[in-house]
């Protein structure tokens, strides 16, 4: 028996249809409390989203559970101390998002830089009255310097990116120091060091204790006022009320973010600011990603169940 949290894009669903037999049939929208916790307690294997919150109470309950493929890479959903005491496999969808993740990263930084969104407004409004040689200027990209914090996949397909920009990368890791591919000008600094020099900060590390508001009043404080933030990793390494305020006093020039501390809501005046894109968690959002991202949650259920070691495990 398999519980599917939420209805995934169809190839998926087909496949699941014809390889199990569904506890429920899921619904576009979140499940309600019951239906998940039900969903956990009678399945032997579980396909979830971020968006489920699976906490210590609802993994003791889950008796037969075997396995949980969580519909992402990122797992701070999940109590993973709990998983692991209860012997149920956790596991995610790596690689097959990191592109259009890295591509939606790159939509933001120019989106911002180059005022698409209020362009767009603008157009669509019928105020457009003409060419000016002063309407909407934004700022430069090709050239300038690229923040990354975090260089893990989705950091480094973000800096790979970089090269056709002519644009040198600073980041900074708590993993090795890496080498430039050919063409590339890639930099391991510190994060002081980094937020003081690049012109573009992009935010790619995963949520955990250690990285809940990495960014806070003071690393913003120390940006360039001329910077622009980026953020498609996970809301709450931003402390988005001291974002607000720097974005507010203009000590930073500009964000561009696809998550939020506490989403769906947003920080009350986010979306009063005309200089910050706001996409609703688009990062993996492609056709080709998410039916993959469905193949690899399929994959890591079937190894389980059939008593083989699971390809993507987390713990
Ligand atoms: C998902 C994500 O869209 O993979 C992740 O960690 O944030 C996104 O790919 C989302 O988490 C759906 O579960």
């Amino acid at each position: 028996l398999l519980y599917v949290s939420r209805l995934l894009p169809e190839p998926v669903m087909a496949t699941v249809r014809e390889r199990y037999q569904l506890l429920t049939e899921p619904e576009e929208g979140p499940p309600s409390p019951a239906v998940l916790r039900q969903g956990l307690q009678e399945a032997t294997a579980a396909i979830v989203t971020l968006s489920e919150r699976i906490d210590a109470q609802s993994l003791s309950a889950a008796s037969r559970l075997k396995v949980v493929a969580n519909y992402a890479v990122g797992y701070n959903n999940i109590d993973l101390a709990a998983a692991r005491h209860h012997s149920i496999v956790l596991t995610n969808t790596p690689d097959v998002l990191t592109d259009a993740t890295a591509d939606l990263t790159w939509a933001l930084i120019l989106a911002t830089a180059r005022r698409v969104v209020e362009g767009d407004a603008l157009v669509r409004a019928g105020d457009w009255t003409g060419w000016s040689a002063t309407q909407l200027l934004g700022a430069e990209v090709a050239g300038r310097t690229l923040g990354i914090i975090g260089m893990g996949r989705i950091g480094q397909a973000v800096a790979h990116r970089a090269v056709g920009f002519r644009m040198p990368v600073h980041y900074y890791n708590r993993g090795t120091r890496l080498t430039s591919p050919p063409g590339a000008q890639w930099a391991g600094v510190s994060l002081p060091d980094l937020l003081r020099d690049s012109d573009f900060v992009s935010v790619h590390v995963p949520l955990t204790e250690q990285t809940r508001h990495l960014i806070g009043a003071s690393e913003l404080a120390a940006m360039k006022q001329t910077a622009i933030l980026i953020n498609t990793a996970r809301g709450p390494i931003v402390d988005e009320a001291a974002l607000v305020d720097a974005l507010e006093r203009r000590t930073i020039a500009g964000a561009g973010l696809d998550v939020y501390e506490d989403e769906p809501r947003l920080h009350p005046g986010l979306s009063s600011l005309p200089h910050v894109v706001l996409l609703p968690h688009l990062g993996s959002a492609t056709w080709y990603a998410r039916v993959q991202m469905g193949m690899i949650c399929l994959r890591n259920v079937d190894a389980v169940l059939a008593g083989r070691p699971a390809p993507n495990p987390v713990l």
